[in-house]
């Protein structure tokens, strides 16, 4: 209990002095699991992935041809609204610029926007420039292991910082959906399910942008 204490402490200290601990945020070394409603239960013969919208034409994939796709590996800082901040956490999964480079996805130059749809209705919105970037994944391994059913088993959106890339914009957790089904690209902005509770439709970690 107390090492682990000192552990916590040793750490904030470091990720300050190396500028990587946003306003307002306290290093964690666990991993706490946050969502609204239940955990969906995954059937790999029935799931679906689509991107439609603003493409030239919708995709639908199954687990497998999803899995079968070049994986990318992003270590990420994550930063969470409800104050709390996990440093070099390791995701693999699949780059959204991955989907358009194989031509499997061809947004249209009207697209600007991302609303991610998970299971239950649950959508987050955020700029296409963020979901391209080198800090947005769509992950369905982390820390060398399938994702957990809390974590959004079989596949979430995971979006956060890269020490030493200032030019990335970060976002707060929240604009990663766990047990995500879709993309639907989009001319206009949507704000999503905690956008329309409340939170800030940005979510600039540096920021503190954090209520609307
Ligand atoms: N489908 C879904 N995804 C979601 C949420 C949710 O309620 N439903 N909550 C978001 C919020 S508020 C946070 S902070 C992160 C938490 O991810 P974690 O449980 O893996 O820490 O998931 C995000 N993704
Ligand atoms: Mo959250």
């Amino acid at each position: 209990m107390f090492d682990s204490f000192l552990r916590r402490r040793e750490d904030e200290k470091r990720m300050i002095d190396e500028g990587r601990l946003p306003p307002g945020q306290a290093v964690t070394n666990k991993f706490p699991v946050l969502h609204y409603g239940p955990v969906p239960h995954f059937n790999p013969d029935t799931w679906t992935f689509r991107v439609y919208g603003a493409v030239e034409s919708p995709l639908e994939l199954s687990w497998e041809q999803f899995r079968a796709l070049p994986s990318t590996r992003m270590t990420l800082d994550l930063h969470c609204v409800t104050a709390w901040s996990k440093f070099d956490t390791q995701w693999e999964g699949l780059a959204v610029r991955t989907l358009i480079e194989a031509g499997l996805v061809r947004p249209l130059p009207n697209a600007r926007f991302v609303i991610q749809h998970a299971e239950y209705g649950y959508t987050t919105n955020l700029p296409l420039e963020i979901v391209l970037s080198d800090n947005f994944l769509l992950a369905y391994r982390y820390e060398g292991q399938p994702l957990t059913p809390d974590h959004g088993h079989p596949l979430r959106g995971v979006v956060g910082a890269v020490p030493g890339r200032a030019d990335l914009k970060t976002p707060y957790l929240w604009k990663g959906a766990k047990w995500l089904r879709g993309l639907e690209f989009s001319a206009e902005d949507r704000p999503g399910f905690w956008e329309r509770a409340g939170y800030h439709n940005e979510a600039d970690v540096w920021k503190e942008e954090r209520y609307g």
